[in-house]
C-alpha cells in the first residue's frame, strides 16, 4: 500500500456520501489517500492529534468536510501547515448555507480553500492540482483531463445544434 498523500476527513460517517466523490477523483488520478471520521466537536482530542501529525505522516493535503456548525476544516487549518480544502456538507436544514458560512469565513492567516456546497469532486481535483505543482506526471494527467472536459463540452454543443 502506498503512503497516503491526501487525508479525507469528515465530521461524521453520515458525511461520506457527500465526500466520496473526492475519493473517486483521487482514484482517477492514482493518488493514495486515507479517509477518516474526525469530529471537531465529538472527538476534539483526536482532531488536534490529526491536525498536528498529518504532515509528519507524509500527508501533503487535507480535504475536510463537515455539515452544520462545520468547524472541522478551519480547526485543522489552524493546526496543520498543510493546505486544507473545505467541503461544506449540506444537511436537512438551511441547504448547506450554514456549512458554507462556517467554513469560508476564515480569519486572515489561516486559509481554507473552500469549494461549493457538496463540491467534494472539485475538492479532490484541487488536491490533484496542488500535488501536481511538484509532480510533472500528475500535471500531464491533469492536462489530459482538461482536454477531455473540453471535448465533452464541445460534443454537447454539437448535440444542441443538431
Ligand atoms: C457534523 O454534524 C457532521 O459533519 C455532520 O455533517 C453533522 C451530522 O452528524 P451526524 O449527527 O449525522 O453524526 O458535525
Amino acid at each position: 500500500m502506498a503512503t497516503p498523500l491526501v487525508g479525507i476527513v469528515m465530521g461524521s460517517d453520515s458525511d461520506w456520501p457527500t465526500m466520496n466523490p473526492a475519493a473517486e477523483a483521487l482514484d482517477e488520478f492514482g493518488i493514495a489517500y486515507e479517509a477518516d471520521v474526525v469530529s471537531a466537536h465529538r472527538m476534539p482530542e483526536e482532531m488536534v492529534r490529526y491536525g498536528r501529525e498529518a504532515h509528519t505522516r507524509g500527508l501533503r493535503c487535507i480535504i475536510a468536510g463537515a455539515g452544520g456548525a462545520a468547524h472541522l476544516p478551519g480547526m485543522l487549518a489552524a493546526l496543520t501547515p498543510l493546505p486544507v480544502i473545505g467541503v461544506p456538507v449540506p444537511l436537512k436544514y438551511l441547504d448547506g448555507m450554514d456549512s458554507l458560512l462556517s467554513i469560508v469565513q476564515m480569519p486572515a492567516g489561516v486559509p481554507v480553500a473552500t469549494v461549493a456546497i457538496g463540491g467534494a469532486r472539485n475538492a479532490g481535483l484541487l488536491a490533484v492540482r496542488i500535488l501536481g505543482a511538484s509532480d510533472p506526471g500528475l500535471i500531464d494527467k491533469m492536462v489530459s483531463f482538461q482536454q477531455n472536459l473540453r471535448q465533452t463540452a464541445l460534443a454537447k454543443g454539437e448535440r444542441v445544434r443538431e
